[in-house]
């Protein structure tokens, strides 16, 4: 296994910076019109107006040489373009499926697998909601039913592997609605809105006995499998002289497909994929992809997005790369917790997330606490970070009510490869001054609220 230094010493980049992006600093003044311009929600900032940017590490990292250098290979033809069949020859390699539909990021593959997979009145239980995975269940006709572990839901908790599926909740909700209403469930790598928190091995195992038994495929979400598989290797008995690469397969091999958003592990600007064993799911795929993305063959993509794509996965896998990404992130959630400042434990993968119910008591959930912090850390120091709590939860199609989740949480999200180790001390020092004033920072009313996924565009003024 090629980890010679990685266990050993501190963490560093395994790269070296060849081209720099220059950043611009804005002043309070401005900061305040630009917030206010977008109606307190920093997805509605411009990029341009913005110093740290840690909204997402979603297409926001770096690609490195050999990922540009690719793109000058890309075979621009219309149909079986060259990239595309390295592209499925290294999916097949790394995660193992058999058949592979590329599309234009996560969401297109959800689209897909949930009109294929659900019909109207189906259940469809999985280790957390997701907002884009969840949308496409309901617009098929589908109910979400959330079987994580209870850990999941307490920041406090220091559970190592609160992505659990809890398999009493999965087998309670089987028995309710039968198993034949279960189309699959759907499993996800470190777990985004639970706080970038893995799954171990051993629970994946015991899911794979119970989904054999009662014939429910497991269709992975392996938008941050990679990670996963860093964690597992980190804290479960028996891998640690096992490789990411090899982990990754172990858990692809126990499931029946994925759903893939490449921007994340897969170190891309763009794209994404559908991935699986069975002919005739893949058939139906293959046949579906062509209304909503493109041809089979590059699903919405460019040929050099796809040759990315392929050099993007090799260079994820390597554990040099984790231990740097994973130790970026850490090093950031260290230095704010021992400030006293409130986080979700244990620290996970992608991101830090500050729990905004412990920074800010004073504020009622549904005066959106997370949505005002997240405003405040940009008005503070042009830091761009996102919501995840009331506003991110959206309200339950029954009652039409907020959902008021457990989690009100504000994600400092960290790109691959593109910030450096003083651009967090900047982070820390400027979450420490807004802590330091916390009393004086109000709750939000929300004035404009699109139907779906409405944190993406809704407009908020401050409470006085
Ligand atoms: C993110 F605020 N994530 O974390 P697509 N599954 C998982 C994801 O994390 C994910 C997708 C599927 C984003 C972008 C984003 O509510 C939001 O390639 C585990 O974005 O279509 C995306 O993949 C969808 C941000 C998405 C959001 C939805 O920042």
């Amino acid at each position: 296994m090629n980890t010679p230094d990685t266990d050993k010493r501190t963490w560093a980049e395994p790269y070296k910076i060849k081209m720099v992006e220059l950043l611009r600093m804005t002043t309070h003044k401005e900061r305040q019109a630009a917030i206010q311009e977008a109606g307190y929600n920093t997805f509605l900032t411009r990029s341009k107006d913005v110093y740290i940017d840690l909204l997402t590490d979603s297409g926001t990292g770096a690609m490195s040489d050999r990922q540009w250098a690719g793109l000058m290979l890309g075979d621009e033809a219309y149909a079986g373009s060259e990239n595309f069949y390295h592209l499925e020859a290294v999916i097949g390699e790394y995660y193992g499926y058999k058949y592979m539909v590329p599309t234009h990021q996560g969401r297109g593959a959800e689209n897909l697998m949930s009109q294929i997979m659900i019909k109207a009145g189906d259940h469809v239980p999985g280790n957390m909601y997701f907002t884009t995975t969840r949308l496409h269940q309901e617009l098929a006709g589908g109910t979400f039913v959330d079987v994580i572990v209870d850990e999941a839901h307490d920041p406090e908790s220091t559970f190592p592997f609160k992505g659990n599926v809890d398999i009493n909740k999965l087998d309670r909700l089987v028995k309710e609605v039968g198993e034949e209403r279960v189309p699959y469930i759907s499993l996800e790598g470190n777990v985004n809105m639970a706080g970038g928190q893995p799954f171990s091995m051993a629970n994946l195992n015991e899911l794979h006995a119970y989904c054999r038994k009662h014939g429910i495929p497991i269709m992975l979400d392996a938008t941050r499998t990679i990670e996963n598989a860093w964690f597992i290797r980190e804290r479960e008995d028996g891998y640690a002289g096992k490789s990411v690469r090899e982990i990754l397969r172990e858990i692809c091999d126990l499931t029946d497909g994925c759903t893939m958003s490449a921007k994340k592990d897969a170190l891309v600007n763009i794209g994404g994929f559908f991935a699986c064993n069975d002919e005739a799911l893949y058939r139906q795929a293959q046949n579906l992809v062509v209304v909503y993305e493109g041809l089979h063959t590059y699903g919405g993509l460019a040929g050099r997005d796809m040759e990315a794509m392929a050099q993007g996965i090799r260079e994820a896998v390597a554990e040099e790369h984790q231990a740097a990404r994973i130790g970026q992130v850490r090093y950031l959630g260290e230095k704010l917790a021992n400030a006293g400042i409130p986080i979700v434990l244990p620290i996970g993968s992608h991101a830090v997330f500050i729990d905004a119910k412990r920074f800010l008591p004073h504020i009622d959930q549904d005066d959106y606490p997370a949505q005002a912090l997240a405003a405040e850390l940009y008005l503070e120091a042009g830091i761009r970070t996102m919501e995840r709590g009331n506003v991110s939860a959206g309200r339950d199609p029954k009652t039409g009510k907020n959902r008021r989740p457990p989690l009100e949480l504000v994600r400092l999200t960290i790109p691959r490869r593109v910030y450096t180790q003083a651009h967090m001390d900047v982070v820390v020092e400027s979450v420490i001054d807004v802590y330091k004033r916390r009393d004086e920072i109000r709750g939000l009313k929300m004035e404009y609220e699109p139907e779906h996924l409405r944190f993406f565009q809704a407009r908020f003024t401050p409470l006085s």
